[in-house]
């Protein structure tokens, strides 16, 4: 059975140009509810352990770079299949290659600079929450 529970962030850019108010109203009208959120900062340890799956990869220094480079808000979010869901409302990494009405169509400069992060699997969105949250922080 798909699990219920996502992880979100939105990420430095989108905080930056103000743009926490209106991706929160697109997640709260797709459905989801938000069992924890926080305005918070990554320092450059947890921006590296958070995605070590990509350290390989070229762009690896400019993300973490960037996504230690202002405030982010983490949230866990509740909807049913909520990990395959929440991959359909953010849309494509790449927001030139996002469908029309997804968050990163609307609000993501680049394929780098993409507005909001969203859990990959079921595994890796409880991995996620943990990450950032602990059991009492959840409503
Ligand atoms: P996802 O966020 O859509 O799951 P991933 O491939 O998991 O995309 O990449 C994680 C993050 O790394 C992306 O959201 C984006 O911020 C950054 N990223 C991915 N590909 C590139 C790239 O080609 N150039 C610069 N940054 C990238
Ligand atoms: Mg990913």
């Amino acid at each position: 059975m798909a699990g219920n529970i996502t992880f979100t962030m939105i990420k430095p850019d989108a905080v930056e140009s103000n743009n926490i108010g209106n991706i929160t109203q697109m997640i709260s009208d797709a459905g989801f509810k938000i069992k924890a959120m926080k305005l918070t900062q990554l320092t450059r340890n947890q921006a590296e352990e958070f995605y070590a799956v990509h350290n390989e990869r070229p762009f690896y220094g400019e993300l973490v770079e960037y996504m230690t480079s202002g405030p982010i808000v983490a949230a866990v979010l509740e909807k049913d299949n909520a990990v395959i869901e929440f991959r359909n409302l953010i849309g494509s990494t790449d927001p030139n290659e996002a469908e029309e009405g997804t968050i990163r169509k609307k609000y993501a400069e680049s394929k780098g600079r993409n507005a909001v992060h969203g859990s990959d699997s079921d595994e890796n969105a409880q991995i996620e929450a943990n990450f950032h949250f602990s059991e009492n922080d959840f409503v």
